[in-house]
């Protein structure tokens, strides 16, 4: 780049920080801050979210002031300084040579000051920012600062790039809301070729008026030039002009997707009068046409196009939200890999180089204003002027910044805003500000449909007096976790088409999506069967087979759904959240497809490439994380996009099964004792796992009503399986609502089964159970059951009859009378032979459902 035009410093390293100062001492030149640690910006202080470990000084949750310092040197003579920060988290002062610059409010945005009046020559300017992440509590910096709250955490500091810009007085505008400047869009299209209106601000700083000599280039991918415009833009001094002008692309190259992102660039030159460049800026553009149908989906160039992706966060372990180039382009390759089409930047505005790599790779996406749950604070009727200000700010931030970028689809305006008095929020009322930002959208951007995410209004016609604000953008996105967020029973997944078409014919003329869907997956936390007792949605265990089953049976459901125009998975990382305690960590959201570290795919990952990529063979088997198993015989599952796969234990064939839906199913594959080489192979793919059976060689040891297994008095027992019929439940429950106000925690009494030394086998029970079906070898055994009574008050009230494989039965069972009393611990012992492969345990109804809580079959 010639020496005249636009110089751009990054400001990396030689940064002093510290943590919680609350005066602006620091912002004075002299101040001594030699005893701050040395840090390299992009930083946060927060640690949060680290696997494993609990919420300490170590992870630092600290929310706060932290300040940045460093010396700065002055531009050339004549030169305007503009100090650029990609972004500061949440609210940010800074000051130069202790002149107060400006201030920032948002967590997300890029922002500029301009610092030409309070430098001096030479490297001794001091520059000095306060970023202050504090909760929006009354009296805070951040109290009107979208978003108020949210499912994930608030890292504080600078953990974007921040820069020194050094421009001649006439230049691209560096004061539009963090935007270039420089924004092109197409505005006509046919076969022949495409109309790209470009609109250039031109600021000039100095005292005279001046006339700038505008050039404005569109390069195609090979930097050949393909159209021109030279103009003369008068501009007043002190002032900004703003010229538009028309290009035509013959023949254009469409911008189309994964398939071919073919990128054209935009190049805005600014020359003097006397012909020296004093100014350039280059931005991507894209020519494309979407649009998105209520009853056909999706269209990207005119062509069906279904969007299935994932919703991705900005954060990852040890990093927080200070990521690097190379941490996006991880991110990005990792969504690629997955097949996904399109990403959700959730739930705000992302770092440039993720909207680059989108455009580059042909990514779909959804981009976000960060405005979630609440549209006022607590205690608050309206939405202060002030938070509208913000949010208002916030959205024309985001759409400037990414107006160019092709891959934006859509704009959001919000997620999950809905009136949170349910939640322990005052009430009011959403709409007039959701109103407010959509309209604001659609004048930044007319090109573009807007959308929004909800959840929890009301539908049309329920009796509810919140207000509905599906409808208020064009296009919806609706955030259903069903089988997860439900009863407690995973089974309930299976009504995932059915609401999602109600929704659609409840709101005809809409096109809508599926905004986040899935469930909670612990890498180190596992079950036999995912039906065998509840789902611990907010709290622990999560076993990873959960979210596997939730995703397979999700998608083989919504697949098919032609006018759902997308589809994103909540989410494609662990991420880090204050606000949860769940699965086998603290501080992260567990329903990645990938760990918070990026080093484990888990299972579902699998089955998504087996489901979306059709370009590559793919088999996974899955389990590789349970490797100890509980039970001898299993179900073995694969993920492939192959019709069929083959299985073999230690070399021994189990044989072809059918991969329906990309599930490949090998039921009741009794393993070897101790070691066990799993290999699985379709086409030209194999895939394989080790296993390990340690248990007795025919004995089976069940925990009735439960996804965990557990090891009780020396004997392991797996988690529930082999049932038919009934319902798993936990006697303790434990429900910690996420969001929830405080004091909303709610925890049963701990109630504790006696008259046992073995309380942990009677923390659960199945009740309304029909039979066990349990797969072993042919022989003789003696079969325990373990059971109580966990909610009468009398005898008589619970009455079955249990048989056995063989024939013995006990009649009349009724667990009060059996322990003496209610939560008392009770057991029946019954031989049994069996001759077909199969130990069944009957158990017949007579009043009240049949219960039981633990299972011993034990060989003789
Ligand atoms: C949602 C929110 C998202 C949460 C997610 C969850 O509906 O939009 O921010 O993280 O659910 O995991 O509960």
């Amino acid at each position: 780049m010639p020496a005249e035009a636009r110089e751009v410093q990054a400001l990396a390293d030689g940064w002093s920080f510290d943590f919680g100062i609350a005066d602006e001492l620091p912002a004075r030149p002299g101040f001594d801050d030699s005893d701050w640690a040395k840090v390299a910006v992009p930083h946060t202080w927060n640690r949060l979210g680290n696997p494993g470990t609990a919420r300490d000084a170590t992870i630092n949750a600290d929310r706060g002031m932290g300040w940045y310092r460093r010396t700065l040197c002055a531009p050339a003579a004549g030169k305007r300084s503009f100090l650029e920060f990609d972004a500061a988290s949440i609210v940010a002062d800074v000051w130069l040579n202790g002149v107060r610059l400006g201030r920032h409010e948002g967590a997300f945005s890029r922002f500029r000051l301009d610092a030409s009046a309070a430098m001096r020559p030479g490297c001794d300017n001091v520059l000095a920012v306060r970023t202050d992440n504090s909760k929006p509590d009354p009296g805070s910096a951040t109290w009107h600062v979208v978003p108020l709250s949210g499912d994930f955490m608030m890292f504080g500091g600078l953990y974007r790039p921040v820069t020194q810009i050094a421009v001649d007085p006439v230049h691209i505008d560096l004061m539009d809301h963090g935007g270039p400047g420089v924004y092109g869009h197409v505005a006509a299209l046919d076969a022949a070729g495409a109309e790209v209106a470009v609109r250039t601000r031109l600021a000039n700083d100095g005292a005279k008026a001046a006339e700038a000599r505008l050039r404005v280039t569109i390069l195609d991918a090979d930097g050949k030039v393909v159209a021109r415009s030279d103009r003369k833009v008068p501009i007043a001094a002190d002032a900004v002009a703003s010229d538009e002008t028309r290009l035509r692309v013959a023949d254009p190259h469409r911008w189309n997707g994964l398939a071919d992102p073919y990128l054209y660039r935009i190049l805005a030159e600014v020359r003097d009068a006397k012909g020296r460049l004093i100014d350039r800026v280059e931005q991507p553009l894209g020519i494309r046409t979407i649009a998105i149908d209520a009853d056909k989906g999706f269209f990207l160039n005119g062509k069906p196009l279904k969007l299935h992706g994932v919703s991705r966060h900005q954060d990852r372990y040890a990093r927080g939200w200070a990521l690097t180039k190379a941490d996006h382009e991880q991110d990005m390759a990792l969504i690629r890999d997955l097949g996904a089409n399109t990403v959700r930047l959730s739930h705000y505005n992302q770092a440039t180089p993720f909207y680059d790599l989108a455009d580059s790779t042909g990514m779909i996406l959804w981009a976000e204003l960060g405005l979630v749950n609440q549209t006022a604070p607590k205690g608050v009727k309206d939405t202060p002027p002030e938070m509208r200000a913000n949010a208002e700010m916030q959205m024309i931030e985001l759409i400037r910044q990414n107006y160019n970028h092709p891959s934006v689809a859509m704009w959001s305006i919000g997620n999950e805003v809905t009136n949170w008095s349910w939640k322990g929020l005052t009430p009011s009322n959403p709409r007039p500000l959701m109103e407010a930002l959509n309209a604001l959208a659609k004048r930044e951007d007319p090109t573009r449909p807007t959308t929004m995410a909800t959840c929890c209004e009301p539908l049309p016609g329920e009796d509810d007096d919140r207000p509905i604000l599906t409808g208020i953008a064009d296009t919806v996105g609706f955030n259903r976790y069903i089988g997860w967020y439900g009863k407690g029973y995973v089974d309930e997944v299976e009504d995932l088409a059915a609401h999602l078409t109600e929704l659609h014919r409840k709101f005809p003329g809409l096109p809508v999506s599926l905004g986040e869907y899935g469930g909670g997956g612990a890498l180190s936390q596992h079950t036999d069967n995912v039906h065998g007792g509840k789902v611990m949605n907010v709290s622990r265990p999560q076993p990873e087979e959960i979210e596997s089953y939730i995703h397979e049976r999700s998608w083989a459901q919504i697949k098919g759904l032609e006018w759902l125009y997308g589809a994103w998975v909540w989410q494609m990382f662990d991420a880090a959240s204050e606000v949860r305690e769940e699965g086998d960590t603290t501080d992260v959201n567990t329903k990645g497809l990938v760990s918070f570290d990026r080093k484990v795919k888990k299972d579902a990952y699998y089955f998504y490439q087996a489901a979306w990529r059709t370009d590559v063979p793919v088999l996974h088997l899955t389990g590789k994380r349970y490797t100890d198993r509980a039970y001898r015989s299993v179900d073995v599952r694969a993920y492939s996009n192959q019709p069929r796969a083959r299985l073999s234990v230690n070399g021994r064939d189990i044989g072809w099964t059918n991969c329906i839906d990309a599930v490949c199913v090998w039921k009741s594959v009794r393993l070897d004792a101790g070691a066990n080489n799993l290999v699985a192979e379709a086409g030209l793919v194999r895939d394989s796992a080790e296993w390990r059976y340690d248990g007795g060689a025919n004995d089976v040891h069940i925990r009735s009503g439960t996804l965990t297994g557990a090891v009780v008095g020396g004997v392991r027992y797996g988690s529930d399986n082999y049932f038919d019929g009934g319902k798993g439940a936990p006697l303790n429950r434990f429900r910690r609502e996420i969001y929830a106000a405080p004091g909303s925690e709610e925890q049963d009494p701990h109630l504790q089964v006696t008259g046992t030394d073995q309380p942990a086998l009677y923390e659960n029970y199945r009740s309304g159970i029909a039979a066990y079906r349990v797969p072993v070898a042919n022989g003789r055994y003696r079969v325990t059951l373990h059971l109580f009574e966990p909610a009468e008050d009398a005898a008589g009230k619970r009455v079955f009859d249990v048989a056995v494989s063989g024939g013995a039965a006990r009649r009349g069972v009724d667990p009060f009378a059996l322990g003496k009393g209610k939560l008392k611990a009770a057991t029946i012992v019954l031989p049994a032979r069996v001759s077909d492969g199969i130990l069944t345990i009957d158990f017949t109804k007579r009043v009240g459902e049949p219960i039981v809580s633990a299972v011993d079959i034990v060989a003789e």
